[in-house]
């Protein structure tokens, strides 16, 4: 594959509503997105940077900058076997895996449809279906969210997983915990709590937890490893996790039982499925996370989900949670059960829909290869 022309745009658009987690609180998103230009096919990809570095160092901005002045330049004109070649081109670039992330998957949508598979199946996927689950912003009170719970699980999804952080912790969980006492039930803290909170974490293992995502330090397996040996229960790492050494570090640590993979926090699909691979044949489940991604982000997290190490089900959900619009056709939906039907049409199997991404692009820069060789 020739990368004949990379195309940045970075589009606005307000989520359908505020989503609150334990660093903030997210409502009028700026995505960069990525097109490339590779053997004559167009490729998307979407970069999951925050506007803010509350959950990771990036952010759009950041994103923009990387992309611009280091990875594009390295990419274009280059000539590579497939899309996992990709890394290579950027391992010079430490870090930014959300920015290289764009990029490579953008390539992986093209390549698929340069073979003419689905991107699921060129990745490796075997999964017809994925199951979703659903993630719930901090609520003003445990009244609003037991509700919010009621209407997600009428809508059929899995699991339901509950954004805590210290003082909206366990009076929300207890309030969800009795009106639903079997449904499979998770938290999220985003790095919220210190070691120090162990005894109060270890409050949670009443509920009946899947699991409790990421509650220490966003950069700390080993405090994650201490914290583990004194709560029941599983631990799942987010922020800690991005690549497969460092899977593998958490594994051996034993800082947590789960592992959620993101392909931006990854670096993208090549890396995702390694961690993937490394979670696998030790046994640890993994799931996909969501960075509320527009329709592009969407369609590679479904794509990435259909592999054999996604076990649990994921923050993958209808564009219609989070969007009046999507940008991609047919918009993603989810089955009463649930789930999602993973496309069998060339690539992300969805279209994009151009005109509407013109309309919301605030900037827009090319590379082209020829210009790159003069
Ligand atoms: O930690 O999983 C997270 C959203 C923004 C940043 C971090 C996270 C989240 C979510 C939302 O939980 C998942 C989604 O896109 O539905
Ligand atoms: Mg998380």
């Amino acid at each position: 594959m020739k990368i004949e022309s990379i195309t940045l745009r970075e589009i606005q658009k307000r989520l359908k509503s505020p989503f609150e987690t334990s660093f903030g609180i997210s409502l009028d998103r700026r995505i960069v997105l990525v097109e490339v230009v590779a053997d004559g096919v167009s490729g998307w990809g979407e970069v999951t940077a925050g506007e803010t570095p509350g959950y990771n160092p990036e952010t759009t901005e950041t994103a923009w900058h990387v992309l611009s002045d280091f990875i594009a330049p390295a990419a274009i004109g280059k000539e590579i076997g497939s899309a996992a070649e990709f890394p290579a081109l950027v391992e010079h670039i430490r870090g930014h895996e959300m920015a290289k992330s764009g990029l490579e998957n953008a390539l992986w949508d093209a390549e698929a449809q340069i073979k003419g598979v689905s991107l699921s199946k060129l990745l490796g996927g075997t999964l017809q279906e994925i199951a979703c689950g659903v993630s719930l912003g901090i609520r003003e009170t445990p009244q609003s969210l037991v509700k919010r719970v009621e209407e997600e699980l009428r809508s059929g999804y899995q699991r339901i997983k509950l954004k805590i952080k210290p003082e909206k912790d366990l009076e929300y969980i207890a309030a969800v915990r009795k009106e639903f006492p079997t449904i499979r039930l998770s938290v999220d803290a985003n790095s919220a709590y210190r070691l120090e909170d162990a005894e109060h974490l270890r409050k949670l293992d009443q509920f009946g937890l899947l699991m409790m995502e990421q509650p220490l330090n966003w950069d700390d397996i080993f405090a994650h490893s201490q914290l583990q040996a004194q709560i029941k229960t599983a631990i799942c790492l987010d922020e800690c996790i991005h690549n497969a050494r460092h899977a593998l570090t958490a594994i051996e640590l034993k800082a947590c039982r789960i592992i959620n993979i993101k392909l931006g926090r990854v670096g993208g699909h090549t890396e995702a499925r390694e961690v993937q691979a490394v979670c696998r044949s030790r046994g640890i489940p993994v799931w996909c996370g969501g960075m509320l991604e527009t329709g592009i982000g969407r369609a590679h997290n479904i794509a990435m989900s259909t592999l054999a190490g996604f076990i649990l089900p994921g923050d993958v959900s209808a564009s219609k949670r989070y969007w009046e619009e999507d940008i991609i056709e047919p918009e993603v939906e989810v089955t009463a059960h649930g789930t999602i039907r993973v496309p069998t049409s060339a690539g992300l199997g969805y279209t994009v829909r151009r005109d509407r991404i013109e309309r919301i692009t605030v900037r827009r820069n090319t590379w082209n290869a020829q210009l790159a060789a003069a």
